[in-house]
């Protein structure tokens, strides 16, 4: 089995810290999912409120996701210092002391919505295609090394400015969704900024040859990818209208 080409670059000289930042971020400017035909017709407006509440209800499979795949990173970085910047993650999501938490915050967006907490809680609403990207992302981080589940999150270098557009745009075009369901998008706003400066130095710093600074990008390249796949499906469905039929007539 040939390695992934990366391993073949052990002779080549890595990129600069300011050269691999560069790429980097040029994975995110040409391929983050706010370019993706769903978000564009979300924040100009043109979702009805049964597309708003598809794309609450199979996020929130992404949202309840994130902190066991934090978790994942933890049980195989065998770095105390960062397991102990890293386990802010789950608590933004999972909630401590008087915080109750990012999903518990994406549970008020859904009722904002129009949504019942036990439709998300039981994921009534979630389609094939998201929970492949997610479960996919998930493993990611079981099966790679630390440092490449870490630059995965690297997406989030693009996502302040996407918590600041629906933030603008939900009060703007969907006056019918109670103001309560932004605090979520409120609170990612100095949340992300916060995780992905330290990840983005950590990359940089840690990523000290060209094998390791190739599979990082690889790694966000990927993330864009399960992203950007799972709108796809909420396109197909919500857009398109086109639904597998539900196996056994469920
Ligand atoms: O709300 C989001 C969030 O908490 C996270 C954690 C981070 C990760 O660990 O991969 N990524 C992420 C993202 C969130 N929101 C997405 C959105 O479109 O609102 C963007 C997503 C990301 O950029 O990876």
């Amino acid at each position: 089995m040939s390695l992934p080409f990366y391993f073949q670059l052990e002779a080549v000289p890595p990129l600069s810290p300011s050269d691999f930042e560069k790429r980097l971020r040029a994975i995110g400017e040409s391929s983050y999912h706010d370019k993706h035909p769903f978000h564009v017709l979300m924040n100009e407006g043109k979702c009805d409120p049964e597309q708003i509440r598809g794309w609450v209800a199979n996020r929130f499979y992404y949202q309840v996701q994130i902190p066991i795949k934090d978790a994942a990173i933890l049980s195989i970085c065998p770095d105390r210092e960062l397991r102990r910047e890293w386990i802010c993650r789950i608590h933004d999501h999972d909630g401590i002391g008087d915080d109750p938490g990012g999903i518990e915050r994406w549970l008020l967006l859904g009722e904002a919505v129009g949504l019942s907490r036990a439709e998300l809680l039981e994921q009534k609403r979630l389609l094939p295609g998201v929970r492949f990207a997610v479960d996919a992302y998930v493993n990611f981080c079981r099966s790679h090394t630390w440092i490449e589940a870490m630059a995965s999150s690297l997406t989030e270098l693009f996502a302040p400015s996407i918590h600041q557009t629906r933030i603008d745009a939900f009060p703007k075009f969907y006056p019918w969704i109670r103001e309560e369901g932004l605090r979520y998008f409120r609170k990612r706003l100095t949340q992300a900024p916060k995780d992905v400066s330290f990840t983005l130095r950590l990359v940089i710093d840690r990523c000290k040859t060209r094998p390791a600074q190739e599979a990082a990008l690889a790694a966000l390249r990927f993330k864009c990818e399960l992203l950007w796949s799972m709108l796809d499906t909420l396109y197909m469905a919500y857009v398109l209208r086109i639904q597998m039929p539900p196996p056994d007539g469920r």
